[in-house]
C-alpha cells in the first residue's frame, strides 16, 4: 500500500494521544513518528529530551507559549509542576497536533546549587603557583586537580589561581544549571574596584567562560560538548580568536637576570611564545620566590590555546607604583566584584566555534581560562582567580 499517511506505531494502547487525520496529497517521503506518550516524568532541574526523528516543520508549546522548534524537544524546569504539551508537525500543509504533558517532580536528596567536583585543573605560570594550591614534594597532576577539588566544591568554597593566559579550571554540577530567561550562573572571584573609581576599574583580571551541555548524558563534558561565552568583547576586533601560548620550564641553574626595577629578582625567567610572532619572558619578583612553573608538570614545555582579550591593566601612575585593571561590561570571570551583576553569566550568551549563538537547555560543566596575556608591573602577570560558582535558579 502506498504510504500517503504518517505511519505509527502502538507501543501501548495509552501510549498516544492522536488527534487529527492528515489529508491525501501525493507525497512519497517515508515518515515514522510514534507519537507523544501519554505523560512524561523528569526531575527538576533535569533534562527531557523527547526525540521526533521528524523532520518537518515542528512546534512544541506549553498552553500558548512555543518552547521549541527543534525535532528534539530538550526540556528543563527548575519548578516542581505539570506542564500541558503540545507538538504541532506540519508537513505539506497538513497539521498533525498530539497532546501530552510534562510531570516535573522533586529531586530525591537535595541538589547543591555549588561546584559538586572539579574535573580538570591546569594553571599557567604565575607568581601564586604552586602555592595556591600549594604543591607538595611529590604531587601529580591528579593529586593537584583533587586539592582544586577541595577548594572549590561547596559553598564554603576558597579560591585557586588559574595563573596567566590560558591557565583553566573545569568544574561540574550535581543537576542541569537551566538556561531560563537572564543570567543563570555566578563565577566566583576575587576582584574588586578601587576605593572611588568611578570608571568601574580595579583588580580585574577577565577570565573566558567555556560552558558544556550533556547532551549524550554520559556525565562528561565530551570535546563537541563546549560552548564559549560570548562576553562584551567577544565580536570586538581587539579580541584575538584561536590564540596559542606556550610556556617553557626555566632552567633552575640559570643565573637570574635582575631588572631595573627593585622587584625585578629576574626578568629573564620564563621564555613564553604565542602563535602571532610575539616572544619574550615572564619576570620573576621579589614577592614570590618559589617556582612559577608548576613543579607536577615535569614537560619542558606546555601550552594552551583560546581566545585572547585585549590588555585591561594602565599604569595610572605613569611611574610604574599604580596599576588598575579595567573591568569587561559582561561575561567573563573574576572581572567584577562578587556581588556585581558582570559576575552573572547568561547561558543565553553561548556561542559556537564559528561565532553563533545556540540555544542550550542548560549546562552541566564549566571552564574558566584566564583571557589576558599581560604583566602588570609589580603587580605580576594578570592571573584568574576562581573561587567557586553557583546556579542563580537553585534556591
Ligand atoms: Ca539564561
Ligand atoms: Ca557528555
Ligand atoms: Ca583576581
Amino acid at each position: 500500500m502506498k504510504n500517503n499517511y504518517f505511519k505509527y506505531i502502538k507501543i501501548s494502547l495509552l501510549s498516544v494521544l492522536f488527534i487529527g487525520i492528515s489529508a491525501c496529497k501525493s507525497d512519497d517521503d517515508d515518515f515514522t513518528f510514534n507519537g507523544l506518550e501519554e505523560s512524561y516524568s523528569i526531575d527538576r532541574f533535569k533534562v527531557l529530551s523527547i526525540p521526533t526523528n521528524v523532520s518537518a516543520n515542528v512546534t512544541w508549546s506549553i498552553n500558548d507559549s512555543i518552547i521549541s522548534q527543534n525535532s528534539e524537544l530538550e526540556f528543563i524546569s527548575p519548578t516542581v509542576d505539570t506542564y500541558p504539551l503540545t507538538l504541532k508537525v506540519e508537513r505539506n500543509g497538513n497539521i498533525q497536533t498530539y497532546k501530552s504533558k510534562i510531570i516535573v517532580n522533586q529531586e530525591t536528596g537535595n541538589y547543591s546549587k555549588y561546584i559538586s567536583k572539579v574535573l580538570d585543573f591546569k594553571p599557567a605560570v604565575g607568581q601564586f603557583i604552586n602555592d595556591i594550591p600549594e604543591y607538595e614534594n611529590g604531587n601529580n597532576s591528579a593529586a593537584m586537580i583533587q586539592k582544586a577539588n577541595d577548594y572549590l566544591v561547596g559553598g564554603n568554597s576558597s579560591m585557586v589561581t588559574l595563573g596567566g593566559y590560558g591557565g583553566y579550571v573545569v568544574f561540574g554540577f550535581d543537576h542541569t544549571i537551566p538556561n531560563m530567561n537572564g543570567r543563570d550562573f555566578k563565577v566566583l572571584g576575587n576582584a574588586f574596584f578601587a576605593n572611588g573609581s568611578t570608571d568601574r576599574a580595579g583588580s580585574c583580571e577577565p577570565g573566558i567562560i567555556m560552558v558544556a551541555y550533556d547532551k549524550n548524558k554520559n556525565g562528561k563534558p565530551d570535546d563537541n560538548e563546549w560552548y564559549e561565552i560570548a562576553g562584551s568583547e567577544y565580536f570586538k576586533n581587539t579580541t584575538t580568536k584561536d590564540y596559542t601560548i606556550t610556556y617553557f620550564k626555566p632552567n633552575s641553574n640559570k643565573v637570574p637576570v635582575p631588572g631595573n626595577e627593585y622587584w625585578q629578582t629576574d626578568v629573564e625567567y620564563i621564555k613564553w611564545e604565542d602563535n602571532k610572532g610575539n616572544s619574550g619572558f615572564k619576570t620573576k619578583n621579589t614577592f614570590h620566590s618559589q617556582s612559577y612553573y608548576p613543579l607536577w608538570l615535569s614537560d619542558q614545555s606546555y601550552g594552551f590555546s583560546g581566545t585572547r582579550l585585549q590588555d585591561n591593566f594602565h599604569d595610572q601612575s605613569g611611574s610604574g607604583t599604580y596599576w588598575v585593571g579595567k573591568s569587561y561590561d559582561f561575561g567573563y570571570a573574576d572581572n567584577a566584584p562578587n556581588n556585581d551583576e558582570a559576575s552573572n553569566i547568561d547561558i543565553s550568551w553561548a556561542v559556537d566555534r564559528n561565532g553563533k549563538y545556540v540555544k542550550l537547555p542548560g549546562v552541566d560543566f564549566v571552564k574558566v581560562y584566564t583571557g589576558v596575556n599581560q604583566e602588570a608591573g609589580w603587580l605580576g602577570e594578570v592571573s584568574t582567580e576562581v573561587a567557586g560558582a553557583y546556579d542563580l535558579h537553585l534556591k
